[in-house]
């Protein structure tokens, strides 16, 4: 499937409007109204930013219909029957960690949405990164797609810049531009990392095994040290040849002799100080995956290899995205929409890599989606930045993390796709405040509460309420024992009809099974009025706010339900809206494990840290943004017991850090190339 280069399209589309960008007002610069949630500032930002809305996918004002209610609608009330006890349930996956989904950053859009340099760090996206991390432990990022192939790490370049692009052909999809960078993009996600617990994949060029540029690896070793997870080498080795990038014929056995020949250079490179953390083969379904284990490439290569990858979108909207590129009349994305809002579709991605899932166990290795999102070539506005993608990301992470992928990052390519996690404003101009989150962004956040941080979350899809597509259930087993439930709702409730409840009963008197039901349980729910809303999604109350409303904080109180169970029937009934999803935390142990208080992630040193490396005239921290320091530090109190609501804000680390930044951040590197 094509994808080809968001970056391309960025670019073009970047030049087309430049003139016009600038000549935009930026709004809310100084005393502009702190996000305290979407009702009373959503509609005023859109209109606001009209120029950005119109110009930008990332910011698109379309809103489809939701889909009508299937027929016949699903039951409306049903039994989930559960044991309590991990060791009578079959088809558990396996162990599986709370940073199970985490981000891919095309390399090309690290100064837009990572940072400048190391010392001026994009404060939203660590922020942003800390509501993972918190819930996680960790956040796992990749840096790399199609760009990393031809990047070359240099000495120096121009202006002291971290990134250079060289211009690509817009009208050719499958063009990628070269780019260049020096070890400053290194430092600055070692200085993410000292902030954050953020852990990284990059990329080593695979364009040219002749001419070997080992160099990310070398240095990434040596500045990221244990912060680098692995490397991928190829992105995609089954597109080259319609890319361009390698002659007809190029195949599997080319393609495996190629990279023996890689793992030769890297084993005798002295510089790099760790093996055996390769990701491949990184195929995106052109070849099969079969294919590429006849070439004898697993036991080949096995010891050189810790993260077996796929890379795969349900869908790809490039007829719009290159309308003379022969792709055919665009699709309405009216016309996909419902595709998106069924378990159906989590199942099918997953379903052609069942086969090989149960080597990576065999091999000891990881399995994970290093690329994924709605839809590639941009995504589809409407579609992509919709709650119903929030819903899809939520079923589609755990119809993985069931099926034994260990892993799967979401793809984001900048101002002009629609799929983003999380995009910043398209303004020369900095402003942590008006940054864009994306509903998918929440599935990771609900993936991270559901999986926790203790690393031996194994995940059950129950095939609930006859095994209804609009209405999946999972059931998630922790430390071996029953801990939480996810319930999705992909309905849109209409004429009264749609939202459902699932009475939920443990044990059934079982041996072995202790206690059963318990007398009550907490309850988190991630909502929004219909699957087609873009701007008002809150999770346990709390949000990102709206387009244009972020600094990459959740605000408002987070809200957690109380439901009390019948202890003579042994059931719990959980209302689930519709649209909506549950986490339903089965014992307050169950909770504890995933709800720490915010406050313990980081420590103010690192504070300390970020001063020595980002020189600010302490004036500017007056006036930046309308902030006091006493409102930023108010949200990192109060934590308590393990139901205690979590408050808005960040660690006292990050807060700080935002409101240092805040003001000396001027120059985005967005528009910078
Ligand atoms: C940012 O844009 C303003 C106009 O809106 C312009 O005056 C200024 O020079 C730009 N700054 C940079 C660093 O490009
Ligand atoms: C980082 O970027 C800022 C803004 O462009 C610049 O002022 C500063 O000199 C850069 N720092 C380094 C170390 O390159
Ligand atoms: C690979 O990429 C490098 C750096 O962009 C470029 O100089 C080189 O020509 C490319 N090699 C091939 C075979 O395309
Ligand atoms: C996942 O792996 C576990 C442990 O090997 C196995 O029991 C289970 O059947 C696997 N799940 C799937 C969907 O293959
Ligand atoms: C979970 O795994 C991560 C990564 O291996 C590790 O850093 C962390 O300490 C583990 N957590 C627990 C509770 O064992
Ligand atoms: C936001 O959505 C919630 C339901 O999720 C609804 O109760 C509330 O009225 C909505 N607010 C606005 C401004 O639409
Ligand atoms: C912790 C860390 O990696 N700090 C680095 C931040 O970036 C500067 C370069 O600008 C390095 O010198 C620091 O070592």
């Amino acid at each position: 499937m094509l994808k080809p280069s968001l970056l391309i399209l960025s670019l073009a589309s970047f030049a087309a409007t430049w003139t016009h960008v600038l000549a935009v007002t930026v709004y809310g610069q100084e005393g502009v109204t702190a996000p305290s949630g979407v009702s009373s500032t959503a509609g005023a930002s859109a209109t606001a930013n009209t120029d950005w809305v119109n110009n930008y996918a990332a910011y698109n004002n379309k809103i489809l219909t939701a889909p009508n209610l299937p027929d016949p609608v699903p039951s409306n009330a049903f039994t989930i029957q559960l044991l309590n006890n991990a060791a009578n349930v079959n088809a558990l996956s396996v162990q599986q960690s709370g940073n199970f989904l985490g981000f891919s950053v095309e390399v090309s859009v690290v100064t837009q949405v990572i940072g400048k340099n190391a010392s001026q760090i994009a404060v939203p996206f660590l922020n942003l990164l800390a509501t993972v991390a918190d819930r996680a432990g960790s956040v796992r990022i990749r840096v790399g797609g199609n760009t990393q192939e031809t990047a070359t790490l240099v000495d120096s370049l121009p202006n002291n810049e971290m990134i250079a692009k060289d211009k690509a052909d817009a009208t050719n999809p499958t063009d990628t531009p070269i780019l260049d960078f020096t070890t400053e993009m290194l430092y600055l996600l070692s200085n993410v990392s000292a902030l954050v617990n953020a852990k990284w994949y990059l990329g080593i060029p695979f364009n040219d095994t002749t001419n070997l540029r080992l160099q990310i690896a070398e240095a990434g070793d040596a500045i990221l040290g244990d912060n680098i997870l692995a490397y991928q080498l190829g992105n995609e080795p089954d597109l080259y040849v319609s890319h361009g990038h390698r002659p007809q014929g190029y195949d599997q056995q080319s393609y495996f002799n190629e990279f023996g020949t890689v793992i030769n250079a890297l084993n005798n490179d002295p510089k790099i100080t760790k093996r055996g953390n390769l990701v491949a083969p990184s195929t995106q379904g052109t070849w099969t995956l079969q294919s590429v284990w006849d070439t004898g490439f697993l036991t080949s290569y096995q010891d050189a290899i810790s993260v077996l990858a796929v890379e795969q979108y349900p869908d790809n909207n490039c007829a719009a995205a290159f309308p003379d590129a022969g792709f055919g009349p665009p699709v309405d994305p009216q016309s996909v929409f419902a595709n998106y809002l069924t378990h159906a579709s989590g199942r099918n991605i997953v379903s052609q890599y069942l086969d090989s899932l149960p080597l990576a166990q065999q091999y000891g290795k990881q399995f994970m989606m290093f690329e994924t999102n709605t839809a590639s070539c941009g995504g589809f506005p409407g579609v992509s930045d919709s709650f119903g993608a929030a819903l899809w990301g939520v079923d589609y992470g755990l119809q993985m993390a069931y099926s034994n992928f260990t892993g799967a990052l979401l793809h984001i390519g900048g101002q002009d796709v629609s799929y983003n996690p999380f995009t910043p404003p398209p303004t020369n101009l900095s402003n942590t405040k008006q940054w864009t989150v994306g509903p998918i962004m929440y599935s990771t956040l609900v993936l991270a509460e559901a999986l926790g941080t203790s690393n031996t979350s194994r995940v059950l899809d129950t095939f609930a309420n006859s095994a209804s597509d609009y209405t999946p259930a999972y059931a998630i087993y922790e430390k071996d024992v029953l801990a939480r439930m996810v319930l999705i709702n992909f309905m849109t409730e209409q004429n009264g009809q749609g939202a459902y409840t699932a009475t939920i009963s443990i044990g059934g008197g079982q041996t072995g099974e202790g206690n059963g039901t318990p007398s009550s349980v907490k309850v988190k729910y991630l909502l929004a009025p219909s699957v087609s809303e873009k701007d008002n999604v809150t999770w346990a109350g709390q949000t990102y706010g709206a387009r244009f409303q972020c600094d990459g904080r959740l605000t408002g109180t987070e809200v957690i339900q109380t439901i009390n169970c019948d202890t003579t029937a042994n059931t719990c009934q959980i209302p689930v809206p519709a649209p909506g999803v549950a986490l339903v935390f089965i014992s307050p142990d169950a909770q504890g494990a995933t709800d720490p208080p915010t406050t313990q992630t980081y420590s103010t040193t690192a504070v300390t840290k970020v001063k020595n490396t980002v020189t600010i005239d302490p004036s500017v921290l007056a006036t930046s943004n309308g902030d006091s320091a006493k409102d930023r530090a108010a949200g990192s109190t109060s934590q308590g017991s393990s139901d205690a609501p979590r408050t808005a804000g960040v660690a006292p680390g990050l807060t700080l850090l935002a409101m240092f930044v805040t003001g000396v951040w001027v120059v985005v590197a967005a528009m910078r190339r």
